[in-house]
């Protein structure tokens, strides 16, 4: 293990409930099994590149001001591929057996497409190096389509149709370094494909350019022989007004209007769910309800803020929310928990970076042991098999298996009269069993 850019902190161990060592795991055991797997492999935690090793705490009010002191400040290729090695000290020592990264974030753009290409593959020599040594893995890749004023409008949905191109240039680069890589996924979130307003907008056509992106990302994908699972990432809003792919809901609609529901599934993240107006519960059960639920970004917003925070979950009841949907469809499989999250401006040293993280992950682990023990109890899950009774005999069961029509419904209400009375949905009394487990 190197120990050159964290020289005061050592592997992070666990050390149980009553540990008070700030940088030691209180609830996440990696080697525990809980309901027959590892903590390890129910979660597969990915660290975000782009926050953790290239964020600043810059805002619009103030330029960053994060300590970094392995960063020289320079665009170089070789304070890159130093600032690699860093990330991979930083990953070994937390623990974490995945990264996720844009090709921007690991490698710095150069003055053509070329140029560029070259300076990642030259980062992407030590990313190998590094992974080979550590054993830790790249969960998914994706490439930044949103930072350069070339992709003012866009990138795939622009009006300019040598963005586009750009844009098909970049994401073809960056599906070969992940596959070289062993990227176990490719995630396309959308940047500013959407709009400012509509009175310069044609919808359906920009609409119809991201679907063709997509096709030839499929295309490729085949080419090149990449077996990762691809994923859409909803976000309503931020940086555009209207992004086009709004939340689950929308972006399930997009992938089946456009013939691409079998080739994506989605990675969902809190704070873009809670900026639709869902729960992260919401759109996780729509989307696993369609088979499509693939990855998650962990974070979460501030209720009392509009905008994408990015924060670092510390909350215990949206982890067990989170768990429950995902033990309920059997575990990941391509997927896993990346953080995109960031610390604060004001948590500006280095080992910041470790206590967000440690958080993080506690938090998931106290929400995967209740999750478990939930379902261990199986009353919950109880009550909502029998509040749907009505369905499994009589009048219910004919209705699913397609032996009712119309008519009969009528002769059966005619004859009847009435429905039988319902019994309560009982909220308060569930809300209060899952507060009895937490
Ligand atoms: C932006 C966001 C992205 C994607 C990857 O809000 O979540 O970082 O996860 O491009
Ligand atoms: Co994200």
């Amino acid at each position: 293990m190197t120990n050159a850019a964290f020289p005061n902190v050592s592997k992070i161990k666990y050390e149980g409930p009553q540990s008070k060592n700030p940088l030691a795991f209180k609830q996440y055991n990696p080697d525990q099994k809980i309901a027959g797997k590892t903590m390890r492999d129910h979660f597969r935690f990915a660290v975000s590149y782009w926050h953790t090793f290239r964020g600043t705490g810059a805002d619009p009010f103030g330029p960053g001001c994060a300590l970094r002191p392995w960063d020289d400040g320079s665009n170089s290729v070789v304070n890159a591929q130093n600032r690699a090695r860093v990330a991979f000290e930083f990953l070994e020592k937390l623990g974490v057996p995945h990264y996720c990264f844009h090709d921007r974030d690991v490698a710095p753009e150069g003055a053509t497409l070329a140029e560029s290409n070259r300076n990642l593959d030259a980062v992407v020599k030590v990313l190998k190096e590094e992974q080979k040594r550590t054993g830790i893995k790249l969960l998914w890749g994706t490439a930044n389509l949103f930072s350069n004023p070339r992709y003012v409008h866009g990138a795939s949905t622009s009006c300019n149709a040598d963005s586009f191109a750009f844009a098909a240039a970049q994401v073809k680069k960056a599906m070969e370094v992940t596959l070289e890589l062993g990227g176990q996924g490719y995630t396309f979130w959308g940047g500013r494909e959407g709009y400012s307003t509509l009175l310069n907008t044609d919808l359906k056509r920009e609409q119809e350019h991201l679907a063709k992106f997509l096709h030839m990302a499929v295309d490729y994908k085949k080419k090149i022989g990449f077996k990762g699972q691809f994923y859409i990432e909803p976000k309503p809003k931020e940086p555009t007004k209207h992004q086009y792919d709004s939340d689950v809901a929308a972006c399930l609609n997009f992938l089946r209007e456009y013939d691409l529901f079998d080739h994506l599934k989605l990675n969902i993240e809190t704070n873009h769910a809670t900026l639709a107006g869902h729960s992260m519960l919401h759109e996780l059960t729509t989307a696993a309800a369609a088979g499509r639920l693939g990855s998650i970004d962990a974070n979460t917003g501030d209720e009392l803020l509009g905008w994408d925070t990015d924060q670092f979950p510390t909350d215990i009841y949206g982890t067990t929310e989170i768990m429950l949907v995902v033990l309920g469809m059997g575990g990941f499989t391509t997927g896993g928990l990346n953080f995109d999250a960031k610390v604060r401006r004001e948590s500006f040293e280095p080992v910041d970076l470790f206590h967000a993280h440690i958080g993080g992950m506690d938090t998931f682990a106290r929400g995967l042991k209740i999750a478990h023990a939930i379902r261990q109890d199986g009353r919950l899950a109880k009550f909502v098999k029998n509040r749907y009774a009505s369905w499994d005999t009589g009048i219910g069961k004919k209705i699913e298996t397609g032996k009712a029509d119309f008519r009969s419904l009528e002769a059966y209400m005619l004859e009847k009269g009435e429905v039988t009375p319902c019994t309560s949905g009982r909220q308060e009394m569930l809300e209060n069993l899952i507060n009895e487990f937490i």
